[in-house]
């Protein structure tokens, strides 16, 4: 009995947390168990480890540093949260996850993707999301919309160069592996975002009810 995994991810202001609110009353509405969770945190370790890696202060924080804080916390939640969870048919909804690392931590920063997919192998092992929603818009205007909220965290202090590399990589990363990735345009009005939203899990649904999954 495993639940399912779902990972929503996407460049600064994309409006991730107004749509993860969303796909849960959607899916709670359709009679899933939901567990909501976010990298990197979800585990009280996780969120010390999460409020490091924020700290706009923590400026000799190296790479290779981060790197390896964001596995240390994905290491601690699998085991303590996402695979329990999962393993008692619980669908679980994570705000970011592995592909951030290879949009932040290889596209962003530059770090070489084979030394991520290291990382990827031995903390995973087998374990990938089923699905993951890619919230897609152009930078300046995420941005922007990012920029009316509070003080800019470490990551948001980066430049336009850095915030483009994350989406591209985001992008080449939904075209490898376009089996898991739905690609949802987040540009324009909240109301039309969660109806493209709505209608890639009324597909996931019908999908696994087709496929005669009991979840
Ligand atoms: N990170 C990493 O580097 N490597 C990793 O492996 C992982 C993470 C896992 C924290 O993530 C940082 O960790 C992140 C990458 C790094 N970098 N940063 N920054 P986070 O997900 O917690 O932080 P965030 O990217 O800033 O996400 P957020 O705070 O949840 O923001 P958001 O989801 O992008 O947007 P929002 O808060 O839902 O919306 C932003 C504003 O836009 C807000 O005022 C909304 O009301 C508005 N909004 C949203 N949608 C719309 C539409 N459609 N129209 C108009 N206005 C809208």
């Amino acid at each position: 009995m495993t639940g399912k995994f779902i990972t929503i991810e996407g460049s600064e202001g994309v409006g991730k947390s107004s749509n993860i609110a969303f796909i849960n009353d959607y899916l709670a509405k359709a009679g899933k168990n939901i567990l909501l969770t976010r990298e990197p945190g979800g585990t009280e370790l996780g969120e010390r480890l999460r409020e490091i890696l924020l700290d706009a202060k923590n400026k000799s924080i190296s790479d290779d540093t981060e790197l390896l804080l964001m596995f240390a916390a994905r290491a601690q939640h699998l085991d303590e949260v996402i695979k329990p969870a999962l393993a008692k048919g619980t669908w679980v909804i994570c705000d970011r996850f592995t592909d951030a690392t290879y949009a932040y931590q290889g596209g962003g920063r530059g770090l070489p993707n084979e030394r991520i997919a290291q990382l990827e192998s031995w903390v995973q092992g087998d374990l990938q999301p089923d699905y993951t929603f890619l919230l897609d818009m152009p930078v300046d205007a995420g941005l922007e919309r990012a920029g009316k909220r509070s003080e800019p965290d470490r990551f948001e202090q980066e430049k336009m160069g850095f915030f483009n590399r994350v989406r591209e990589t985001y992008l080449a990363r939904a075209k490898q592996y376009n089996k898991r990735f739905r690609v949802i345009d987040a540009a324009p009005a909240l109301d039309v975002v969660q109806k493209q939203i709505a209608s890639e899990l009324e597909s996931i649904l019908e999908g696994i009810n087709i496929s005669g999954s009991q979840f």
